[in-house]
């Protein structure tokens, strides 16, 4: 499988030297690589704030670019943290998506609102995430179009959370996800609170 995907790139390779110096390529590839790479970490769970509470609860970077094939190596950090991963159109923005969670000022007052049903829609109006109420659904956990889940209900049995980096040292989960394909992709906290309270999402973006 290896060998094969990089037939294409050899011959891409060699057909850009009969049009650019090699020290160009060189130069462009240096360029790009500022912007996007093969292999991303993203801190889900503040790395400083291993405590939770809302300072915890957050994606960093919460946009992180990556090239098509490559992977996003999430750590967790703190306590109550599940990782759901979500297509979403291009456009799509940190506001347009907050604009659908709880209204913070500074912080979101409404004690229910995580517990409610709630409709999440991406840039163009695209049904994303249908959270359903709690109970029973305990989690954040549409299934639909979702590329992965690691805390999903079973019957009537929510996912356990994944072990995050704790204050004492204790390294916390590492979790690798591959991007197969170009598109724009919403990461959420499965954590209702988290999400749809404390807005812990972040995006990848990924180039062809
Ligand atoms: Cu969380």
């Amino acid at each position: 499988m290896h060998s094969r995907r990089s037939l294409p790139v050899v011959s891409v390779t060699f057909g850009l030297t009969v049009a650019l110096s090699l020290t160009t390529i060189a130069g462009a590839a240096a360029q790009e690589d500022r912007h996007t790479s093969d292999n991303v970490i993203v801190n889900f769970g503040s790395p400083t704030n291993l405590t939770g509470g809302a300072p915890n609860q957050v994606v960093v970077p919460d946009e992180a670019q990556l090239r098509k094939g490559g992977t996003v190596t999430f750590i967790v950090n703190g306590p109550g943290h599940g990782v759901a991963i979500y297509p979403v159109s291009k456009n799509t923005t940190r506001d347009d998506i907050t604009a659908q969670l709880c209204a913070h000022n500074p912080v979101c007052g409404d004690t229910t609102f995580a517990n409610g049903d709630h409709t999440i829609v991406d840039g163009k109006g695209n049904t994303v995430i249908v959270t359903g109420t709690n109970p029973p659904l305990s989690r954040v956990d549409d299934g639909t179009d979702r590329l992965l889940a690691t805390s999903t209900q079973t019957g009537i049995v929510p996912g356990p959370f994944l072990p995050g980096t704790m204050a004492d040292g204790t390294a916390g989960t590492r979790l690798q996800f591959r991007f197969e394909k170009s598109g724009r992709y919403l990461v959420v906290c499965m954590n209702r609170g988290h999400y749809l309270a404390n807005w812990m999402f972040g995006f990848v973006t990924v180039e062809e």
